[in-house]
């Protein structure tokens, strides 16, 4: 195995690097949701997906990312954006992989602890230099909206659909980011101690605000989202103590985050187009 890695790694240092723009872009997409679609398809359509990983054939990939997405019950919409983000980020000439961290058992959801243990285990892989934290819903109209990082933490999602494509509040940081491994350690992730919807994205924006860091965003023509229409979740219900945590962000960002995140990986599956770590984190204190 060793060696065959050696292989590999020669191979791409040998390939050129990929075009600054790639070639294989598109635009805008009408996007549609077939009711009917099945995951034998999917992965029919993505052959060379190998167990949720992509390397360019052509050139070497100029940034290696991980998506991360945080998992329980979409199924549905799961298949949608695989079957989206697949060739999406194929066009965008990207060395990727999809992780779904999925939080087994019925106790409240906890999408930002969820986060961490995305990070944490994609690192057990490979060592990625960007990070994308992708709501399951959230399927990118646009491939000029490059999942790549920037000098600075990026915010994809400018417009959705059922916002009129319109950035919700000035400093919104949900849905869909971007962050390097170097920032996003530097934050110290994701606070763990949120529970149920609301706030956590939040926190992350103040905790890149307090290192001094600025999110950016891509033009607002790209940046462009269909969310699959959904209602709230059971064992998602507001977290109404939101207010009170992001008051204490401040002095808490040291202390909760990537450096105090427990969990049990109950298991690591490797289906063709996706990672798949299902883990145990516990409940709301
Ligand atoms: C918004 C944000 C989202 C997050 C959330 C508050 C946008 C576009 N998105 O989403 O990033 O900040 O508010 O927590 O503004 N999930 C499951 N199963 C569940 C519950 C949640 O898989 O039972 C995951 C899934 O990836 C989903 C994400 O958590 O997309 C966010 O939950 P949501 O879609 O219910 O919340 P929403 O749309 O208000
Ligand atoms: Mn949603």
């Amino acid at each position: 195995v060793e060696q065959q890695e050696e292989v590999e790694e020669v191979e791409r240092t040998l390939k050129d690097l990929c075009p600054e723009k790639s070639p294989l872009l598109h635009g805008a997409d009408r996007l549609e949701f077939k009711a009917s679609l099945t995951l034998e398809q999917v992965e029919e359509e993505n052959r060379g997906v190998v167990e949720g990983q992509y390397e360019p054939e052509e050139c070497k990939a100029r940034q290696s990312v991980a998506v991360l997405i945080p998992h329980r019950n979409r199924e549905k919409h799961l298949l949608y954006l695989l079957h989206h983000l697949h060739p999406f980020l194929q066009r965008q000439q990207l060395h990727y992989a999809i992780y779904v961290i999925h939080q087994a058992g019925e106790a409240t959801f906890n999408r930002a602890k969820l986060l961490n243990i995305g990070y944490l285990e994609a690192l057990k892989n490979f060592n990625w230099d960007c990070f994308i934290f992708h709501d399951v819903d959230l399927v990118p109209e646009n491939d000029h909206n490059l999942y790549t990082c920037a000098e600075q933490p990026k915010h994809l999602v400018v417009g959705r659909n059922s916002t009129g494509y319109k950035l919700r509040y000035n400093d919104y940081f949900g849905g869909v980011t971007a962050m390097r491994k170097k920032q996003f350690s530097k934050v110290n992730g994701f606070p763990n101690t949120y529970w149920g919807w609301g706030g956590e994205d939040d926190d992350l924006r103040l905790r890149v605000r307090l290192l001094g860091m600025k999110i950016v965003r891509p033009p607002a023509e790209v940046a462009r989202y269909t969310m699959v229409f959904h209602n709230r979740d059971h064992g998602n219900e507001v977290n109404k103590d939101r207010m009170r945590l992001l008051g204490q962000t401040p002095k808490m960002w040291r202390k909760d985050g990537l450096n105090s995140c427990r969990y049990k990986t109950l298991s690591v599956e490797r289906p063709a187009l996706y990672i798949n770590v299902t883990v145990d984190i516990g409940t709301p204190p």
